[in-house]
């Protein structure tokens, strides 16, 4: 079994990235080792933003890390908010604001198309650095549907689930197609080749 620490503060995430790795891998959040500082994320693109937080947290623990940066893409409203999507609606974390923000700056547009990116950065132990990508195509719901799931998933309608939020699909649906059960199952894969 392989020790990895998964630089996030997100729970949804870090349930997420365990159910996909499986039982070969520890998944230790940083909060399971006692560090609870908020890490810096001041990229201009996911990639960065990600090999940020991966290399914050591998220089202090030493451990092999992987990081996660997520935007939700709006064509509509030219890729917005993208990096910015944890604090489209202002500072904090607070998902039912940001989901009210995006739904009324939509009402204007008839294109609702849009998708998850997520960059995976991975450090080894040894500080070999490497990235993964992954991405869900769908579109902005006019409004909320269900519990499940995390951040916009009510309001996300993916391609592959026609009339189902995110919110509205089992744990392994949401896995089995989303943006970061596509980055985090190619990371697994390449850990697999070595
Ligand atoms: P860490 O940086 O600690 O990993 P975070 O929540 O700040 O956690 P991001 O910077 O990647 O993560 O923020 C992405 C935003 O997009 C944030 O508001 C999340 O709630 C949201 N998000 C990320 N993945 C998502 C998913 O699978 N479904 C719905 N919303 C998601």
């Amino acid at each position: 079994m392989m020790k990895i620490l998964f630089a996030t503060a997100n729970k949804g995430k870090l349930t997420e990235a365990a159910e996909v790795l499986g039982p070969d891998y520890d998944v230790v959040s940083p909060a399971d080792l006692g560090i609870t500082e908020d890490i810096p994320e001041t990229g201009a693109t996911l990639q960065e933003n990600s090999l940020q937080k991966a290399q914050y947290l591998h220089e202090k623990t030493g451990l092999p890390c992987f990081a996660d940066d997520t935007g939700l893409e709006v064509d509509a409203l030219g890729g917005a908010p993208g990096i910015y999507s944890a604090r489209y609606a202002g500072p904090g974390h607070d998902s039912q604001a940001n989901m009210i923000k995006l739904l009324k700056e939509l009402e204007q547009f008839n294109d609702r198309r849009a998708r998850f990116h997520t960059v995976v950065t991975l450090i080894l132990a040894d500080g070999q650095v490497h990235f993964f990508e992954g991405v869900c195509e769908g579109s902005i719901a006019h409004e909320k549907h269900g519990t499940g799931g995390f951040g916009y998933d009510p309001i996300f309608l993916a391609d592959a689930y026609p009339g189902r939020s995110l919110a509205e699909v089992s744990k392994e649906e949401k896995n089995a197609v989303s943006h970061r059960g596509k980055a985090i199952r190619a990371m697994a894969a390449w850990l697999k080749s070595q």
